[in-house]
C-alpha cells in the first residue's frame, strides 16, 4: 500500500547489478499459519565495491550471515521491503532465514494458498515477497529448492527443474528440485497440495524422452487431456517450426483457481489458471477449448522466447510477449483456420488496444517508464507486440524472419536481451533498413493511414499519408515504416495479377506471394498503377499487414464489391466490417429501412453459408455475417453516443433478422448435424455458423418461436457451447417473460454448481445482458457462489458488467460507474492488481459524451482521494487524470 508518492522507475536510468548471483538454495519449510524460507546464494561482484542490495516485500528477517558468520546491526539495514548488506566483499555466500505467512496473501503474488494447495506467482515482482533477492529479470542464477510439508495434507511437492532427492520422516515430506538452467527469480515456482495427475511422454527431436505432467485438484482431473494434446502439439510446432527442443526431462502443468491472470511459464513448472487448462464438453465452450490450446501452447513457447532467452529489464517485456503471442497465433493458425485467427485477433486489437492507444494510458511497445509495473501486462505489450514482430516477418519474408530468430537464440541463450538485440538479429538478413521501423517500439498511439483515390486518365492514383495523434508525453511523432499489403481487383471483383500492372510513383514496392508490398515510411506516397481498367479496385490492408486505422472514403457498393469477391479472406471481413460500422453510423440518426446494398450483402453471404461444407469457409462467414460488437463501434464511431449506438445495432441485427428470416432458418437447420460433440475445427465451424444464426432469429421472431427455439436449444444441447448460446440469447431476450429467464437460469445453475468455470460464464452472461439492472448485479454480488477473493469471478462478473453491458454501466445517472468505484475500492484492499485492472472503462471517459465523461471523472476522483491506496490503482487513476 502507498505510503509516500509512489516513485516512477525510468528506462534511462537502468544500471547493471553490481553482483552476479552464481547459485540459489533454498529451502521451503510450510507449516500451517507460517511458512520459513532459508536461501543461501553465491554471490561474486563484478562492479566497483558497494553495498550489496537485496529487494523484500512485507518480509519478517530471522538472521543473515555471510559466508557463516551472522552479521552484527551496523553490517547490514533491513526493513520488510529491503536488506542491504554495506560490505559482502568480491565474493560471498550470503545466509538468509526469513518467514511469511502465505495463508493470508490476497494478492496472489509470491507463495499464496489457493484453496488446498500452495502455489506460487513470482513475475513480475513476487519473489521479493517469498524471501531477500536482486528479484531483477538480469540476475541469472541456477536454482536447488528443497520443499518441506505435511506428508498427509501436501504429498505433492513441485519445484523448478528435475527431481533430485525424496524422504518422509516424523509425517513431514522433503523434496529437493535442481533447475540447472540459470534463470531469473520470476520463473521460479513451487507449489504443495494433495494433487491429482495425468502423465504422457514427448520424444524430442533428438531422440531425448521427456515426461509430462498436468496436476490439479482431484475433482478436476477427468478435464486435462486437452491440455495434455495441446501440450504435445505445441512441443511439435516448435520443433517444426521454430527449430526449438525442449531440455528439461520433465514439464509439468499446475491447474490452480485462485490466479490473477491465465497462466505462468516457470522453468519447468507452468501454473495455469483452471480457465486455462480445463476443458470438457459440457464444462467448456469451443472458445474456451481454443483458449487452452493457446495458453498452453503460448507457456510453453516462453520456454524460449523468456526462459532460455530472458528480458534485460521490465521495459523489454514486449521482447519476449510480443514474440510468444506472435508464436501462439501462428501456431493456433496452424492448428485452425489461420483466417479466422487473423480476423479473432484483428478484432481484440482493434476494440481494446485501439482505444488504450487512445487513451490516457497509451505507452509504446518498450515503455520508457513505469510505477507499478504489473500495470505494464497491457494489450499494447502483448497484442501490439505481437504484431510489430508480425510486421518483421512480413518485411523479412518468412525465410529470413526464422533464420533472424534462430541467431537471436543462438546469440542470446542464457542471457538477459533487450528488443534491441532482437531487431538487430532480424537486421543481419535483411538489406532493408530497419531504423526507421524501430519507431514501432519507441512511439505509442495509432498510426493512421488515410488513402485518396482517384482515376487519371488509365491510372488508377493512390494518395496515402500518415500521420499519429498526440498521446501522454508524446506531443509529435515520427513517421512510421508501415508495411501495406494489398492486391487489385477489376470492377467486377476479379482478382487482377501484380506483373501485368505497371507500377510507379515514390513509394518503394515488392510482390509478395502474389500481393503488393508497399513501404509506406514518408508522411506522404503517391502510388500509380496503370492496366487496372475502370472502376477498379484496391484491397489494402490485406491479412492486416500493420497495426493502423486506414481510412478511405469507399462507397458501400465499393465494399460490397471486396466482401463478396476478395481472394483475401481477411479483406473480405473487413470491408464488411466497414460497410456495417458505415451504416450502423448512419441508422443513429436516419429513421427507416436499411441500406439495400447491405442486405444484398448478407443475403449473397447466406446463400454462401448454406452452399458451403468447408469448415474454412464456415468459420469466415460466421465471422463476416456476425455484426460488429458495441466496443468496437465504440472506437470506430466518434463520440460515442452510447444509446444511439446501441439501438442502431440493435435496428440493424433486428432488420436482417426478419428481412432474411427463411435463409437464417435454414442456416440454422442444417446446422444441427446430430453429430456427438467434437472440438475439431469442422465441428466447431458449424456451431458458430449455427449460434450466429441463432442471434439474429432471437432478435427477429415472435415471443412463441424466440421461446422454443432458445428453450428447445438450451435443452437439446450436448456442449456448453450451444448451451450457453442459448443461455446467452435467454438472458438478453425482451421477448421472453423474467419468471421464464430466472427459472432458465437457476436450471443452469443446479446443474453445473460444482463447475467453478461454468458458474463463472453463467454469472457473465448475465452480467453482461442489457436486462440486468443494478439491483440484479447486487442480486448476483450476493449469491453463495460468488467470491470476491477470486480473481475468475471477480471478471466474471464485475469486468463482464463494466465491459459489456453497455447500457447499465453508462446509465446516464452514473450509478453503474459509482458501482464499479466502489468494487475497485474494495479490491485495492486485498488485491490491488485486480483492483487496477477494473479501472479500466472508467478510463475511457474522454470517448463518451460531457454527462458521462463528467459522472466518470467524478468516480476516478474519488478512488485517487481514497486512504491506502495501492500503487497500481494509484498510477492508473492518477494518469487518467492527469491527461484530462
Ligand atoms: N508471463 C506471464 C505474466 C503473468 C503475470 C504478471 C503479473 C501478475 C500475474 C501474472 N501471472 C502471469 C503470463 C504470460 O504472458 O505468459
Ligand atoms: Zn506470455
Amino acid at each position: 500500500m502507498k505510503e509516500a508518492e509512489p516513485q516512477t522507475i525510468r528506462l534511462t536510468d537502468y544500471q547493471p547489478p553490481r553482483y552476479r548471483t552464481e547459485r540459489v538454495d533454498l529451502h521451503v519449510d510450510i507449516r500451517d499459519g507460517e511458512t520459513t524460507v532459508s536461501s543461501t546464494l553465491k554471490v561474486r561482484r563484478h562492479g566497483a565495491a558497494g553495498s550489496l542490495e537485496l529487494n523484500g516485500d512485507g518480509l519478517q528477517l530471522d538472521s543473515v550471515s555471510v559466508n557463516g558468520v551472522p552479521l552484527s546491526s551496523n553490517e547490514y539495514e533491513a526493513t520488510p521491503d529491503r536488506l542491504v548488506i554495506h560490505d559482502a566483499g568480491a565474493e560471498a555466500e550470503i545466509r538468509i532465514v526469513n518467514r511469511i505467512h502465505p495463508e493470508t496473501n490476497t494478492a496472489l503474488m509470491g507463495l499464496y494458498k489457493s484453496k488446498t494447495m500452495y502455489c506460487t506467482q513470482c513475475e513480475a515482482e513476487g519473489f521479493r515477497r517469498i524471501t531477500y533477492y536482486q528479484d531483477r529479470p538480469d540476475v541469472l542464477a541456477p536454482f536447488t529448492t528443497t520443499i518441506e510439508a505435511d506428508v498427509q495434507r501436501y504429498p505433492v511437492l513441485l519445484a523448478n527443474g528435475n527431481r533430485i532427492a525424496e524422504q518422509v520422516t516424523n509425517g513431514r515430506r522433503t523434496v529437493t528440485w535442481e533447475d540447472p538452467f540459470p534463470k531469473p527469480s520470476y520463473l521460479f515456482a513451487l507449489v504443495a497440495g494433495n494433487l491429482a495427475h495425468i502423465e504422457d511422454r514427448f520424444v524430442t527431436m533428438t531422440g531425448r524422452e521427456v515426461k509430462l505432467f498436468i496436476y490439479s485438484e482431484p475433482h478436476n482431473i477427468g478435464q486435462c487431456d486437452y491440455a495434455m494434446d495441446a501440450l504435445k502439439r505445441s512441443m511439435r510446432w516448435d520443433e517444426e517450426v521454430f527449430g526449438r527442443e525442449y531440455d528439461l526431462d520433465i514439464f509439468m502443468i499446475v491447474a490452480v483457481e485462485d490466479f490473477n491472470m491465465g497462466a505462468m511459464e516457470n522453468k519447468g513448472l507452468n501454473v495455469f489458471n483452471t480457465s486455462c487448462v480445463l476443458a470438457s464438453p459440457d464444462t467448456a465452450t469451443d472458445l474456451a477449448y481454443q483458449r487452452v490450446e493457446a495458453v498452453v501452447a503460448h507457456e510453453y513457447f516462453h520456454n524460449w522466447s523468456g526462459n532460455r532467452v530472458t528480458c534485460r529489464d521490465w521495459f523489454q517485456l514486449s521482447l519476449k510477449e510480443g514474440f510468444t503471442v506472435f508464436r501462439d497465433a501462428e501456431f493456433s493458425a496452424d492448428m485452425n483456420s489461420r483466417t479466422m485467427k487473423r480476423i479473432e485477433d484483428v478484432q481484440f486489437l482493434r476494440s481494446v488496444q485501439f482505444a488504450e492507444d487512445a487513451g490516457p494510458l497509451a505507452h509504446p511497445v518498450r515503455p520508457a517508464s513505469y510505477i507499478e509495473i504489473s500495470n505494464f501486462y497491457t494489450v499494447t505489450i502483448y497484442e501490439k507486440g505481437a504484431e510489430v514482430v508480425r510486421m518483421l516477418q512480413t518485411l523479412l519474408g518468412r525465410e529470413k524472419f526464422r533464420r533472424g530468430s534462430d541467431v537471436y537464440f543462438s546469440l542470446h541463450d542464457g542471457m538477459a536481451a533487450t528488443t534491441d538485440d532482437f531487431l538487430a538479429a532480424m537486421q543481419a538478413q535483411t538489406d532493408i533498413d530497419l531504423t526507421q521501423f524501430q519507431r514501432w517500439y519507441a512511439q505509442a498511439g495509432t498510426p493512421v493511414v488515410s488513402v485518396e483515390a482517384r482515376e487519371d486518365g488509365n491510372e488508377l492514383v493512390l494518395q496515402f499519408s500518415q500521420s499519429c495523434p498526440a498521446t501522454p508525453g508524446q506531443p509529435v511523432k515520427e513517421a512510421f515504416h508501415i508495411p501495406m499489403l494489398m492486391g487489385m481487383l477489376d470492377a467486377r471483383g476479379n482478382a487482377l495479377a501484380w506483373n501485368k500492372l505497371i507500377l510507379s510513383g515514390d513509394a518503394h514496392t515488392e510482390v509478395r506471394e502474389g500481393d503488393l508490398l508497399v513501404h509506406l515510411d514518408k508522411p506522404t506516397h503517391t502510388l500509380r498503377i496503370k492496366g487496372a481498367g475502370t472502376g477498379a479496385v484496391p484491397s489494402l490492408l490485406r491479412g492486416f499487414s500493420s497495426p493502423i486505422r486506414l481510412e478511405m472514403a469507399r462507397t458501400p457498393a465499393t465494399l460490397a464489391i471486396l466482401a463478396g469477391h476478395d481472394t483475401d479472406g481477411f479483406a473480405r471481413w473487413d470491408a464488411l466490417q466497414s460497410l456495417l460500422v458505415g451504416e450502423i453510423s448512419r441508422l443513429r440518426t436516419a429513421p427507416g429501412d436499411i441500406d439495400r446494398v447491405v442486405i444484398e450483402v448478407f443475403r449473397t453471404l447466406l446463400d454462401q453459408a448454406l452452399a458451403t461444407t468447408d469448415a474454412d469457409t464456415r468459420f469466415l462467414l460466421a465471422a463476416m455475417l456476425a455484426c460488429p460488437d458495441e466496443a468496437y463501434l465504440f472506437e470506430s464511431i466518434a463520440p460515442v453516443q452510447v444509446d444511439a449506438i446501441c439501438d442502431a445495432r440493435d435496428r440493424l441485427i433486428g432488420s436482417l433478422g426478419r428481412i432474411l428470416h427463411v435463409q437464417w432458418k435454414k442456416l440454422y437447420q442444417i446446422s444441427q448435424t446430430g453429430q456427438p460433440f467434437s472440438p475439431a475445427a469442422g465441428a466447431m465451424a458449424q456451431r458458430t455458423l449455427a449460434n450466429v444464426a441463432l442471434g439474429y432469429l432471437a432478435a427477429s421472431g415472435n415471443a412463441a418461436e424466440v421461446e422454443a427455439l432458445l428453450v428447445g436449444q438450451f435443452e437439446s444441447a450436448d456442449n456448453l457451447t450451444d448451451r450457453r448460446a442459448a443461455l446467452v440469447e435467454i438472458c438478453a431476450a425482451e421477448s421472453l417473460s423474467a419468471e421464464l429467464r430466472a427459472s432458465i437460469c437457476q436450471r443452469f445453475y443446479e446443474r453445473f454448481k460444482a463447475e467453478a468455470l461454468v458458474v463463472d460464464g453463467w454469472f457473465s452472461a448475465q452480467a453482461a445482458s442489457r436486462l440486468t439492472s443494478l439491483e440484479g448485479m447486487k442480486a448476483l454480488e450476493g449469491h453463495p457462489a460468488f467470491d470476491v477473493r477470486n480473481p475468475n469471478k471477480v471478471r466474471a462478473l464485475y469486468s463482464a458488467f463494466a465491459a459489456r453491458n453497455f447500457r447499465v454501466f453508462h446509465a446516464i445517472d452514473g450509478s453503474g460507474y459509482r458501482f464499479i468505484a466502489d468494487c475497485v475500492l474494495q479490491l485495492n484492499e486485498f488485491n490491488p492488481q485486480i483492483a487496477s485492472r477494473l479501472t479500466t472503462e472508467l478510463t475511457r471517459f474522454r470517448r463518451y459524451d460531457s454527462v458521462r465523461q463528467r459522472l466518470m471523472r467524478a468516480e476516478l476522483e474519488r478512488i485517487a482521494a481514497a486512504a491506502n491506496l495501492s500503487r497500481d490503482v494509484f498510477e492508473v487513476v492518477t494518469k487518467s487524470l492527469a491527461d484530462a
